[in-house]
């Protein structure tokens, strides 16, 4: 192609109209670039906006939830200390400066300013509100006991037959659910005390105020718990010194607490007692450690039948119930044979919805039970139930049948007893023969068909016994009484 024709550049012809088309275009992108800039300008203006936003946020919820993060971190580290120092390890340098910096930066945690001034007494302040006690009420009890998946058993609608005997295959009463009588018991409580015959109104102590009030409550599941218990009695029971040195934590009376949380029940163990010095000291040996385990609070009463008259395990076990409310405000009471020691320690002794029969399964009847209204052994009832059924009767003289006496009272006043499922309502007893002075009772037939119409006038209302002696033993309150046993 010549040059000449290369520079003659077609003239395109601007078609009217199409200059204000490129204007328009131009005004468009205009606006548009205006708009981005104005977005631009909102999104950054926006930006800016969310960072107080997001500040506040921060230092609000996020900073609780980091808080709240860290606060778990330190309870469950907390709890691994706690137990070092129940091992006296608590001199631990290192553990006490986690525990004064968890103290400081959480000043509100009461329970840490409290770990803290155990372990180290004189370096912190003693905290300066009091909160008021939280006290234990059924509700909780309730709780623990569908969590323990307890089996409710129907109220037997006949008394025990006369003819039952105390073999083990004797199990003649029915399994229908029954009709509920309600017997109006007195819940008046008198005894005679301190060498005195006189009768007397058992005075209840107060509540002790405040005393546990800067504890978080225990978990309703102790966490210690370990199942099944390895308990054989084919070594010599340890001596009494031996005992006490393993279990530094039971106070005078044999009274623990658990020293990192406020127990979720109050509970008496009362042990009718004469003369079984070395079944006692196998009791102690594997039973503290099994109820400290349980994160109770709990003191152990050994009532001593003084002299050598016909024993009345019944009549000793009210004693037990009336001397141990003179001492701390329990509000439960586990009656138990000083020859049966608990097998899995997954049976709380909890304070029971019903009357509890703890002892199900007992080696020596095979793990069943002998019969299904068995309510001896080990049973545990609130302090309310006990006094609705006023106690145990003081009139079984002798070996026998005050235990389905007192299954005749739960039923007459209303109740049902319950039971632990098979699997955990295990102990072994300590075997042994009969003592003197135990023989069996004689009159026991006659007298459990008639507890309809002697538990209002024998009981607790009519408990009459001397205390010879009340001592606070180490690992147990010794109380040694004359209940005016007859001469067997
Ligand atoms: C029962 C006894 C109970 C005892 C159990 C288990 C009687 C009353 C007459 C039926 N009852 O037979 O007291 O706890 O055996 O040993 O003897």
């Amino acid at each position: 192609m010549s040059k000449g024709h290369m520079d003659k550049k077609p003239v395109i012809p601007i078609k009217a109209g199409s200059l204000e088309k490129t204007r328009t275009s131009s005004t468009v992108t205009v606006f548009f670039e205006g708009a981005v800039r104005k977005k631009t300008l909102a999104l950054v203006f926006i930006f800016i906006l969310q960072v107080p936003v997001l500040y506040y946020l921060y230092t609000t919820e996020v900073s609780a939830y980091v808080n709240m993060k860290q606060d778990i971190k330190s309870t469950s580290s907390m709890s691994s200390i706690s137990k070092l120092c129940a091992n006296g390890s608590c001199t631990n340098t290192k553990n006490l400066l986690k525990l004064r910096k968890w103290a400081q930066r959480y000043p509100a945690r009461s329970s840490l300013r409290h770990m803290v001034n155990i372990v180290e007494p004189s370096t912190t302040a003693a905290p300066s509100t009091t909160v008021a006690p939280n006290e234990d009420n059924l509700s909780n009890m309730t709780k623990t006991e569908q969590l323990q998946n307890e089996t409710i058993l129907p109220v037997e609608t006949t008394t025990i037959p006369s003819t039952t005997t105390s073999t083990v295959s004797s199990s003649t009463t029915t399994e229908s659910t029954t009709t509920t009588t309600t017997e109006s018991t007195t819940t008046t409580t008198t005894t005679t005390t301190e060498a005195t015959t006189t009768t007397t109104t058992v005075p209840e102590k107060p509540a002790e105020a405040g005393e546990d009030a800067i504890l978080p409550d225990c978990p309703e599941t102790p966490p210690d718990l370990q199942g099944n218990i390895d308990v054989s009695f084919a070594h010599t029971a340890p001596e009494m010194s031996k005992l006490e040195a393993d279990n530094p934590l039971v106070k005078d009376g044999g009274h623990y607490k658990p020293p990192y949380c406020k127990a979720l029940y109050k509970v008496a163990i009362v042990i009718p007692y004469r003369d079984r010095e070395e079944h006692l000291r196998y009791f102690l040996e594997y039973m503290h450690p099994t109820l400290q385990r349980q994160q109770l609070d709990y003191a152990i009463y050994v009532v001593n039948q003084a002299g050598t008259g016909k024993f009345n395990r019944a009549k000793l076990m009210n004693v037990g119930y009336a001397e141990s409310i003179k001492d701390h405000d329990f509000q439960c009471f586990a009656f138990h044979d000083v020859d049966l020691v608990l097998e899995n320690d997954k049976s709380i002794y909890s304070c029971p919805s019903s009357p509890r029969h703890l002892s199900a399964g007992v080696d020596k009847f095979n793990y069943q039970l002998p019969y299904s209204a068995i309510f001896g052994g080990v049973t545990e009832l609130t302090k309310e139930q006990f006094q609705k059924v006023n106690g145990y009767s003081n009139s079984f003289w002798g070996w026998g049948g005050e235990d389905d006496d007192m299954f005749n009272r739960v039923k007459f006043s209303g109740m049902n007893i319950i039971r632990y499922p098979m699997d955990i309502s295990r102990y072994k007893m300590i075997t042994h023969q009969r003592e003197k002075g135990n023989e069996p009772n004689p009159k026991r037939f006659d007298q459990i068909r008639k507890t309809k119409d002697t538990m209002a006038n024998d009981g607790l209302n009519t408990l009459e016994y001397k205390v010879v002696s009340k001592q606070k033993n180490k690992l147990y309150t010794n109380v040694t009484v004359d209940i005016m046993a007859p001469a067997r």
